[in-house]
């Protein structure tokens, strides 16, 4: 089952918080995207999750779950995807929530369902970042020693640069894809168009577009045909 996100070149990444029209989802689930994550920095429920999951199993492609929050962890995901903010600034975000959770609900945790990320939050502007009160201040150097530590040390099958919200400095994520060895990387942040997300691919293994689904959907739907190479 987590061999699955090796296959992964573009996903859409929905938040339960926000409205998507059925007409809407649709179009994303049937764009040609690799899978569909679901996950939000705030406002996340089990609820709006538990619908959000409804609405997108009508559909055939793998369906996950970015975990934020231990209350709107939904059954019924493909996988779980597990962050944990490298360059958080406190060790809260980087192991010490998951060890609180492990305590609590460890024995009743499908562990084989459970991916973790190392992310690396770069946008100090985005919610993930004021939240985790990550140190954003890093040249490419830095960023780099974070991934080759998620790479090497400690084994993670992805590394994800996290801008959220803005596209991001696509030279610094080179130079991360260039440090890695096993680890898949994930770039995500203010992919709108085309042309956003086919420099986005170039520099990394998997696009993640949030955001302009909601604001713009044929700009969402344009960068799935340019990163899967539907034209
Ligand atoms: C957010 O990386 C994703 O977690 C995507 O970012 O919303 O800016 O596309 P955008």
């Amino acid at each position: 089952m987590k061999r699955m996100i090796e296959g992964w070149h573009h996903v859409f990444k929905l938040d339960p918080d926000r409205e998507i029209g059925d007409a809407e989802l649709e179009a994303v689930c049937t764009s040609g995207t690799d899978a569909i994550m679901v996950g939000g920095s705030s406002g996340v429920t089990y609820d709006n999750t538990a619908e959000l999951l409804s609405r997108v199993r009508q559909y055939e492609l793998p369906c996950v779950l970015e975990v934020s929050d231990l209350e709107a962890v939904v059954p019924g995901f493909d996988l779980y995807m597990i962050p944990m903010v490298l360059n958080a600034g406190s060790p809260e975000w980087m192991i010490g929530h998951h060890a609180q959770a492990a305590r609590q609900y460890g024995y009743m945790i499908p562990w084989d369902m459970l991916v973790p990320e190392g992310y690396v939050v770069l946008n100090p502007d985005s919610t993930v970042a004021k939240i985790t009160g990550s140190n954003v201040n890093l040249s490419s150097a830095e960023v780099a020693g974070y991934a080759l530590i998620a790479d090497r040390l400690l084994n993670l099958p992805i590394v994800y640069i996290e801008y959220s919200g803005k596209l991001g400095d696509l030279e610094l994520v080179k130079e991360v894809q260039r440090t890695l060895g096993h680890s898949r990387l994930f770039y995500g942040g203010g992919i709108m168009d085309a042309e956003s997300a086919r420099r986005a691919a170039a520099v990394c293994d998997t696009v993640v577009v949030g955001n302009v689904v909601y604001s713009d959907l044929q700009g969402a739907l344009d960068t799935v045909r340019v990163v899967k190479g539907l034209t």
